[in-house]
């Protein structure tokens, strides 16, 4: 899953493509990276950021799935609104990521479940404001595992069939917590399907004295192959090359043969 982040404030992509001819572009060379999914968002999600209204929000989002679709990109919506949910299906999304899995608008999980795509529920104890002061775990993975439980209960009642599970990889979670979230894998497999968005985030930075976030795509890589070795559902990634080869060359490892042609 290639990030396109169509917002003048993301932490890594903010205001590269913040027209829709610059951010469709993207998006093409995204799929041409080998993406087979480009999640498309309007809002920043990073600790501390402002939300935008739903209006802006669709106004940067639909326009750019829109003109995606009609090259044949697979495009996935990142939104925790129903409405903007909603505008992105009908102009050809074929997924909904949401980052508070169904808790920042209870509308979105009766929505996704009318929508009949499958939906992302990330695991979310608050908004970007404030997420930080929420970093607080006797036992992380449980207590992640637990509440992310309880969101796929919400799905099921809701009505929604497909559901791939995301442990929020920096969201209301300190450097320590998203490595053990990352060493426990197999703890969140047990749920489902599930997606991880490592890429370039803080705890990268942190690990490679302090590099800025475009330094940081090799150690994204390395978290992909580890994902794709767990057999992870998949991964949201901001360099689609890297991550894709290196996906290609699990898979490959995976294939047997070889082994009686000699030396
Ligand atoms: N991270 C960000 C945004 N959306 N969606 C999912 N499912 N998982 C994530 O970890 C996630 C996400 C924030 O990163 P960005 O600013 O690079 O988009």
């Amino acid at each position: 899953m290639g990030v396109l982040n169509v917002t003048p404030d993301s932490f890594s992509d903010g205001g590269r493509h913040d027209t829709v001819d610059t951010a469709v572009a993207f998006g093409l060379q995204l799929r041409a990276d080998g993406a087979d999914l480009v999640d498309v968002g309007g809002e920043s999600t990073r600790p501390g950021a402002a939300r935008v209204s739903a209006d802006e929000e669709c106004a940067r989002v639909v326009p750019v799935v829109a003109a995606l679709v009609r090259e044949g990109v697979r495009c996935s919506v990142d939104t925790m609104r129903a409405s903007v949910a909603s505008a992105a299906v009908s102009a050809g999304a074929t997924l909904v990521n949401d980052v508070s899995g169904g808790l920042a608008d209870r509308s979105m999980l009766p929505a996704v479940a009318s929508l009949g795509v499958p939906y992302v529920a990330m695991h979310w104890r608050g908004h970007s404001a404030d997420m930080q002061t929420r970093a607080v775990y006797d036992d992380v993975v449980t207590e992640v595992v637990s509440e992310l439980s309880a969101r796929l209960d919400a799905c099921a009642a809701a009505g929604i069939s497909s559901v791939v599970v995301d442990p929020g990889i920096g969201f209301a979670k300190t450097a320590e917590h998203n490595w053990a979230l990352l060493r426990n894998v197999a703890r969140l497999q047990a749920l489902g399907p599930v997606l991880l968005g490592s890429s370039r985030k803080a705890f990268l930075g942190a690990l490679l004295d302090d590099r800025p976030p475009v330094g940081r795509d090799a150690a994204t890589t390395a978290l992909t192959v580890v994902a794709a070795q767990a057999g992870c559902w998949g991964v949201r990634v901001h360099d689609v090359r890297g991550s894709a080869d290196a996906v290609r060359v699990v898979e490959r490892l995976r294939q047997p043969g070889g082994e009686r042609l000699g030396a």
